[in-house]
C-alpha cells in the first residue's frame, strides 16, 4: 500500500494551509506505474477532501505546478472528470493573482480573499521570473478544459510585457515589478528563480502542436543569449551554466539548472539554422558536467549547487550547498538523453543514481533528504519532498521503459513532470479511456 513518505512529507511553507500536495503530485506516477488500487484511494482522498476555500496564503507558482498540474494530469491520464472539475475551480481561485498594474501576478496570494503580495526577499517588490513564468501550459490547458478563455488571456499578456521589454544582452533577468513594468535586479539564471520560463517558452510551443511562433523565437533567442553570455567550460572540460549578477559572472551551476540538459535535448530538434547536433552536443555536455557532480561525492547524489573557482569543479565547496533532497534535475536530462541518443550511459548514470537513492536516502517510511553528500555516511534530513513522487521517481521509470510509454510527441511535461497532452490543431487530443475501478 502506498504511503506518503518519513516523518514530514513536504515542507508545507509554500502551500500555505493546503493539505494533499504528496497525494496530489503522485497521482499521475501511480496511474503510469498501473498501480491502480493506490491511484483508486488517492482519487477517493481528492474527492472528499482537497478543499480549496481556505483562509490561507499560497505561493501561486507551487500550487500551479504541483496541484493544477497534477490535477490536470490525472484528468488527462484517467479522464475521470473529478480531476477536471478540481483543476477549473483551483485554477479559478488562482486568477486574482493577477489583479496588478501589468497584469504579472503577485508570488502569494491568499485563496480566500484574494490579497495578493510578492515576497518579501524579492528584489524590489519584484515577481519572480520563474514565477509567473512558469504558468503557461496549466493555464492554456485550463482554458481548453473550462471553455473560460480568460486563462489563456492571462498568460499571454505575460509574453507581451516580457516581449515589449528592453533585455540586457537578449537576457531575461529574474526580477519584475509587476506596479511599474520594470526590471529588478539584473541577476539571471537558468537554474532557481528562472529555470522553467526557459522550459515553458520551448514547451508552449510544442504543446500547441507548434503553431506558437512567438514562443519558438523567444526560447532559441533566449538560448542563444544564455550561450553567449553564461555558458562556460573549465580548463578540465567540463561545460557548466553559470550565473550572471549584472554583467559579472558566477562560476556556480545549481542542481536545478541541471534540468537545461534535458530542455535543450528537447529543443534541438526545432532549432533554428543548422544548429541541431551542436544543441545535442550542448545537452550531452550539461548531461556529463551533472553527472560528474553525483560522481565526485562519497554518496553519489548530487549537491544543491557545486562550483568552478578556486581550484574545483563541480564539487559545492560551500556547507550550505552540499545537500541533497531528492531532486529529479539530473534524472530528468539522462532521461531525455535517453530517449534521443539511446546511449546506454544514461541509464548506466541512472542506476547508479537508483543504487545510491536505495543506500543512503530510504528510510523505514520512505525516502529522505541528505544534509552532506560529502559526508563518510548519511545524515538523513527527515523530509520527503513531493517532487521525489511527482518527478524522480517518474522521470526514473520512463528512462528505463519503453519509448512510447509518453513519446514526447504527444505528451510534453511540466515543470513537476505532470504530462500535459499536445493541443493538436485538429482536436484529436482526447483524455484516455479510464483504467482504474472507481
Ligand atoms: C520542482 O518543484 C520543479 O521541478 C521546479 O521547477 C523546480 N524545483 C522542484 C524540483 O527540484
Amino acid at each position: 500500500m502506498w504511503r506518503p513518505g518519513p516523518a514530514q512529507c513536504y515542507s508545507g511553507q509554500q502551500d500555505g494551509g493546503l493539505k494533499g500536495a504528496n497525494i496530489v503530485d503522485a497521482l499521475d506516477t501511480l496511474y503510469i506505474m498501473e498501480m491502480y488500487e493506490d491511484f483508486d484511494e488517492a482519487t477517493a482522498w481528492v474527492e472528499k477532501n482537497l478543499d480549496f476555500s481556505l483562509n490561507t496564503e499560497v505561493s501561486v507558482f507551487e500550487v500551479n505546478i504541483r496541484f493544477v498540474g497534477g490535477l490536470l494530469s490525472a484528468y488527462y491520464l484517467s479522464g475521470k472528470d473529478v480531476f477536471r472539475r478540481k483543476a477549473v475551480e483551483l485554477g479559478e481561485r488562482l486568477l486574482p493573482a493577477f489583479k496588478t498594474p501589468t497584469g504579472i501576478p503577485w508570488a502569494l496570494l491568499n485563496l480566500k480573499s484574494g490579497i495578493g503580495r510578492n515576497w518579501p526577499w524579492a528584489s524590489g517588490g519584484s515577481s519572480i521570473l520563474a514565477e509567473y513564468g512558469t504558468l503557461h501550459l496549466e493555464f492554456m490547458h485550463l482554458s481548453k478544459l473550462s471553455g473560460n478563455p480568460e486563462f489563456a488571456q492571462k498568460v499571454m499578456n505575460i509574453r507581451k510585457v516580457l516581449e515589449r521589454l528592453d533585455k540586457p544582452h537578449g537576457l531575461y533577468p529574474n526580477y519584475l515589478n509587476p506596479n511599474s513594468g520594470q526590471w529588478g535586479q539584473h541577476h539571471v539564471s537558468v537554474g532557481g528563480l528562472g529555470d522553467s520560463f526557459y522550459e515553458y517558452l520551448l514547451k508552449a510551443w510544442i504543446m500547441s502542436d507548434k503553431t506558437d511562433e512567438e514562443a519558438k523565437k523567444m526560447y532559441y533567442d533566449a538560448l542563444q543569449a544564455i550561450e553567449t553570455n553564461l555558458i562556460r567550460k573549465s580548463s578540465g572540460g567540463l561545460t557548466y551554466i553559470a550565473e550572471w549578477k549584472g554583467g559579472l559572472l558566477e562560476h556556480k551551476m545549481g542542481h536545478l539548472t541541471c534540468f537545461a540538459g534535458g530542455m535543450i535535448a528537447l529543443g534541438a530538434d526545432g532549432a533554428p539554422g543548422d544548429q541541431t547536433g551542436h544543441q545535442m552536443e550542448l545537452a550531452a555536455e550539461i548531461a556529463r558536467t551533472c553527472h560528474e557532480s553525483y560522481a565526485r561525492t562519497t554518496l553519489k547524489l548530487g549537491p544543491e549547487a557545486f562550483r568552478f573557482d578556486g581550484g574545483v569543479e563541480a564539487i559545492a565547496t560551500r556547507q550550505n550547498e552540499k545537500y541533497f533532497i531528492l531532486r529529479p534535475e539530473v534524472i530528468e536530462t539522462f532521461m531525455y538523453m535517453w530517449r534521443f541518443t539511446h546511449d546506454p550511459k544514461y541509464r548506466d548514470w541512472g542506476w547508479e543514481a537508483v543504487q545510491a537513492l536505495e543506500q543512503h536516502c530510504r528510510v523505514e517510511a520512505g525516502y529522505s533528504g541528505i544534509r552532506d553528500v560529502y559526508a563518510a555516511s548519511p545524515n538523513h534530513d527527515d523530509v520527503q519532498q513531493s517532487f521525489y513522487q511527482a518527478e524522480t521517481l517518474k522521470y526514473l521509470y520512463l528512462l528505463f521503459s519503453e519509448d512510447d510509454h509518453l513519446p514526447s510527441d504527444h505528451w510534453v511535461f511540466n515543470t513537476e513532470a505532470h504530462p500535459l497532452p499536445v493541443i493538436r490543431r485538429d482536436g484529436t487530443d482526447q483524455p484516455h479511456k479510464d483504467k482504474t475501478a472507481a
